[in-house]
């Protein structure tokens, strides 16, 4: 008799289809029932078949990947390699810090809360914030007992919990209660970094010694302020850097802090039974290609070092060592202005496929970059088409201005142009992001400088660069991926963790990275350690046409200026994120940009909130 088909795919698949928030507090241990309702309910969806797609591409990625350990196992001198990691553990060891306390602060079920705030009644009860038709943004924690969470389609949650009610969102409310909140935090630490609208990591080593306060104390009394001040409840994580408070603050979530001991061997042993999953930056995917190698827990690492070592260019060896040994960036200052990278806005709706309501969708998207690209001070030139298919599939369009722009009338122009080479095509979402960014309200400009700079102010006799290369491929709506907070004063958010799930390489959440930022609130490249990037090296430089493609899909969508061959197309590797890909000097050039931007890329994820449209201005 054939075995049933209860074979590793169908088990990934379910794992991918419960979403990226199946760590968050308040979930049952056990998930596994829920995960079979969530993969029943989504079966016969274009979502199903597109996470199906991917969930096979993954797992032929992984086979390769355990093809290539297998070759290099086989002649490599373990012991020899073991020794080596050895050395590189004792130097990372001979930098540990301990000496600042870092806080990770953030809120509980913040969207939640805030409407219980404004509707008591829904005290106790199971409810979500978003529509039964969109996705959720949150869930109180009564409802997250049933499974229901952040990034799950409303049907679904409401399968698992039936008496799931379902309330509206108000972006001003959850901004007005981020600003008070922050406010607060800043007495602690005025040098804060506010990682989201709902969370930041705060530096209380002075606040401390000054108020003769320990760290628990200190923490103490500065979630009761914010409960009295706010009638909202905060949890928070006490660690000697970003990396362990972050995951300390979930420890004891709700309304709980979690001081993990500033001594060596206490925080290697808490890493030790620590899943991986649990680290800022590994989600769904680098979890699945982690434990292909038999990597669970960051106990594991260790175990493995031998294995990641010589899969360095897989698994960044670096990154997982200092995850090992629970060392990481613990330099919290403010977001700079002017590192930002990008800004952008986004509508998802219902499946359209009429040519003047798409548009309509676009200009009120270009309506919206244009007033916040205003009121926010920046130009750009190079602005970023982002559709969605009907079938969940993502594809990006560039196009370089030499000349900045910022006006409406430019924006959905050119993003029409863009569309229209795209043409037709079936959308449930639309957006774009404007990149290479000029700060006008920097002062410098008025100065000598602008005459150095790259590019000037407009002129229009120069001729325009169309980038159309880059397909970029996303999750589909279930995930939690989102975009990063850009312009953090005036709009709610949250801090994305599930880089991966992008369909690029793994990035360490910019919060995390050591030292200074390099793109304000968005995403940023670390720069303490090498992340891993399981996912760019393990395809094959493609022999498509395409002079940029980051994922080669087979498409029912078949992106037209992906079509036209080019001239000098080489195998190259991106110097940036390590990419093999088919292309010319300009291609590779401008996937260097882009990769440089690709903070942007994944900040132009967005879950549809509800089904009408969204904005997609989550920070
Ligand atoms: P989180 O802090 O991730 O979640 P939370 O505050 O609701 O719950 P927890 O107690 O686990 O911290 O996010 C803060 C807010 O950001 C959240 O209330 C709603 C919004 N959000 C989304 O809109 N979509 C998402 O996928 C996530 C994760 C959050
Ligand atoms: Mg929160």
């Amino acid at each position: 008799m054939p075995a049933p088909e209860a074979s590793q795919d169908t088990a990934s698949l379910v794992k991918r289809l419960a979403g990226p928030s199946v760590t968050k507090a308040g979930l049952a241990k056990d998930q596994t029932e829920i995960n079979q309702i969530i993969a029943e309910a989504s079966k016969g969806s274009k979502f199903y078949d597109n996470e199906k797609r991917k969930d096979k591409d993954l797992t032929e990625r992984i086979a390769g990947i355990l093809k290539q350990r297998g070759d290099l196992l086989r002649n490599a001198d373990i012991p020899k390699i073991e020794r080596t990691v050895d050395h590189m553990i004792a130097d990372l060891e001979a930098h540990r810090d301990l000496t600042q306390i870092i806080v990770h602060v953030d809120m509980d079920a913040f969207y939640a809360n805030v409407e219980m705030l404004d509707n008591p009644s829904l005290a106790g009860k199971p409810f979500g914030v978003g529509h039964l038709h969109g996705v959720l943004t949150t869930a109180s924690y009564e409802a997250r007992k049933y499974g229901a969470r952040s990034g799950m389609p409303g049907f679904i949650a409401k399968k698992l919990c039936p008496d799931l009610i379902f309330v509206d969102m108000h972006f001003k409310r959850y901004s007005e209660m981020s600003d008070v909140i922050m406010a607060i935090f800043k007495q602690y630490d005025p040098n804060m970094y506010p990682a989201g609208c709902d969370e930041g990591y705060l530096n209380i080593t002075k606040y401390c010694e000054e108020h003769s306060l320990s760290a628990e104390n200190c923490v103490q009394e500065m979630r009761e302020r914010v409960r009295r001040e706010t009638n909202l409840t905060v949890s928070a994580g006490i660690a000697p850097n970003k990396m362990l408070a972050k995951i300390c603050s979930d420890k004891n979530k709700p309304n709980g802090q979690f001081h993990l001991p500033f001594d060596r061997n206490a925080i290697v042993s808490f890493m030790h039974d620590l899943s991986i999953r649990k680290i800022p930056g590994i989600g769904r995917v680098n979890e699945r290609l982690l434990e292909s190698i038999g990597i669970k827990t960051c106990g594991d690492i260790y175990t493995y070092r031998a294995t990641l070592c010589l899969m360095d260019k897989y698994f960044g060896l670096q990154f997982l060592l200092r995850t090992h040994l629970g060392i990481a960036s613990n330099s919290v200052q403010p977001v700079q202005r002017e590192e930002r990278k990008s800004i952008g806005a986004e509508r998802t709706f219902s499946p359209l496929g009429d040519k003047e309501q798409i548009l309509k969708k676009l200009e009120e998207v270009a309506l919206e970059l244009e007033s916040d690209m205003q009121k926010s001070g920046w130009a750009g030139r190079t602005l970023t088409l982002k559709y969605k298919l009907d079938t969940y599939q993502v594809f990006t369009r560039a196009k370089s201005f030499d000349r900045w722009i910022s006006k409406k009338d430019d924006l959905f122009s050119t993003g029409k142009e863009l569309l229209m080479h795209e043409w037709p095509v079936k959308l449930r979402l639309i957006g774009l992001r404007m990149t290479k960014l000029k700060d006008l309200r920097a002062t410098e400009d008025k100065g000598i400088k602008r005459f150095f700079s790259a590019a000037g102010p407009s002129s229009p006799g120069k001729r325009q660069k169309i980038e159309r290369r880059e397909d970029l491929e996303s999750e589909g709506e279930l995930d939690a991926a989102d975009e990063a907070r850009e312009d953090y004063e005036s709009m709610p958010g949250y801090e994305e963790h599930e880089f991966e799930e992008a369909g690029l390489e793994i990035e360490i959440p910019d919060d995390l990275a050591t030292g200074a930022s390099s793109s304000g609130q968005a995403l940023r490249p670390a720069s303490h350690a090498k992340p891993p990037s399981f996912l760019s090296h393990t395809k094959p430089a493609s022999s498509s046409s395409k002079p940029v493609s980051t994922k080669p899909r087979s498409s029912a969508h078949k992106p037209r200026s992906a079509a036209a061959p080019k001239e000098g197309v080489r195998s190259c590797i991106c110097p940036i994120c390590g990419k093999i890909m088919d292309t010319d000097n300009s291609g590779l050039n401008a996937h260097v940009d882009f990769c440089l931007s690709r903070g942007a890329i994944l900040e132009a994820q967005v879950q549809s909130l509800n089904p009408q449209e969204r904005k997609g201005k989550k920070r």
